[in-house]
């Protein structure tokens, strides 16, 4: 049987969620994306009440929340606001590597960080020269004696400036390719430099920083699986977090549509609100649907892992859907809005450059196409 319906449970950290963004983000979001700083009493509050860190095993003292759950919880606070919900929820991008692959002691050393007190993991994936093509990258990860010296720049990192661990891959064999890059876990120390805070078109409220490992040595301890296998360790954790990037794009798509929706039944023209004329019906009817068909692709990618499932091609097809569709709903709704809607006063634009990033980061739609390609050609799930 397949159910659509969520658990008690699961409606009660969605209303939980839904609360939290209406009164503690939707307020302050707007100026945090006029400014480009990020709401640290948000973040708090987040952590205080666990919506940071739903991740972390109970073994550890976390709440291990699956899958399906954290989607529903991260659409709902990207429907307050996408950028501080990018901010709020990288930690589980930032640890997957460790989660996926690193020792307990390791595993245990984060978890208690994270869940002390308000900190952030950042993922160093992305280098100035290897975006798309992960297998490019130069930093590298020198093995001396029991320790790795790195070296390298990584760039557009989600709270890089606020981070004090960072996932980082790195080239321990320069000529293997994908089978040349390893993962490790690395405290910040002053080895370790943030370079530039980018000025963003969109999720204004999120810190994206490039950062630089300068000779930074760490412990053999801190390398997240074997030598030479960090590529899969990145694949494995994206598996993991797109389905979380669906259900942000959905929760994008969601808030511009119900701004949309309002201005279209008060609005009056030709002698009625505009939402009884059918060219806005149509538009309407048109995002209503990709909303609908992008959250039970999300749903799908999340449940596919809750069953242990490969989920390659399901969190493909969710994020490369749910992110266009976010881009082209959130561009309806400026649309639904007329010349107004291009005004920031009326605050529907800020969804449409907020919807453009889920396009680009963890893999862009072109990307996807890539995975789904070689996915239904090769038979790889
Ligand atoms: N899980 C586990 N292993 C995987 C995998 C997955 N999801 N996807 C690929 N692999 C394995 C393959 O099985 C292959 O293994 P072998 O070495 O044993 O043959 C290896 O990884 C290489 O795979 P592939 O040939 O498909 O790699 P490509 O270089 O052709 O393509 C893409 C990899 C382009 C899909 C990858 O580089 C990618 O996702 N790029 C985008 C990165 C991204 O999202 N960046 C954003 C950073 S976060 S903001």
């Amino acid at each position: 049987m397949i159910d659509f319906s969520p658990t008690d449970d699961q409606l009660a950290i969605r209303a939980q969620a839904r609360e939290f963004a209406e009164k503690e983000i939707r307020p302050v979001a707007w100026e945090h994306d006029e400014a480009g700083t990020m709401p640290m009493d948000v973040f708090k509050k987040a952590h205080e009440i666990g919506l940071m860190n739903t991740h972390v095993p109970e073994r550890f003292g976390g709440l291990e929340l699956d899958f399906l759950t954290a989607v529903i919880l991260e659409e709902e606070i990207a429907w307050g606001c996408s950028g501080i919900g990018t901010s709020l929820n990288c930690n589980g991008l930032g640890s997957m590597p460790v989660l996926l692959a690193g020792s307990d002691e390791v595993q245990k050393e984060l978890w208690d960080h994270l869940t002390a007190e308000l900190s952030f993991v950042s993922f160093g994936l992305t280098e100035p020269g290897a975006g798309s093509d992960v297998a490019s990258m130069r930093t590298s990860a020198k093995k001396v004696g029991d320790k790795y010296v790195i070296n390298g720049s990584k760039c557009f990192i989600t709270n890089g400036g606020y981070a004090d661990y960072f996932t980082v891959f790195a080239k321990t064999d320069q000529d293997a390719g994908h089978r040349g890059v390893s993962a490790f876990l690395v405290k910040k120390d002053d080895t370790v430099t943030v370079d530039k805070k980018e000025d963003k078109m969109g999720q204004r409220a999120s810190n994206t920083a490039t950062i630089t490992f300068n000779e930074t040595e760490v412990d053999a301890k801190y390398l997240l699986g074997e030598e030479n296998g960090g590529f899969k360790v990145a694949m494995g954790t994206l598996d993991r977090t797109r389905p979380g990037v669906a259900a942000m794009s959905t929760g994008i798509a969601q808030a511009a549509f119900d701004m949309a929706k309002a201005y279209a039944l008060e609005r009056q023209q030709f002698g009625v609100p505009i939402a009884m004329h059918q060219a806005i019906q149509f538009l309407l009817a048109d995002m209503a649907t990709k909303i609908e068909a992008s959250r039970l692709l999300t749903w799908q990618g999340a449940q596919y892992l809750d069953a242990g499932k490969r989920n390659s091609l399901v969190s493909s097809h969710a994020k490369r859907f749910a992110s266009d569709s976010a881009m082209e709903v959130t561009t309806d709704a400026v649309q639904v809005h007329g010349g107004y809607g291009y005004i920031k006063e009326y605050k529907v634009e800020k969804f449409m450059r907020d919807a453009k990033l889920m396009q680009l980061y963890e893999g862009t739609s072109q990307i996807q196409r890539m995975v789904i390609a070689k996915d239904i050609l090769l038979g790889r799930s």
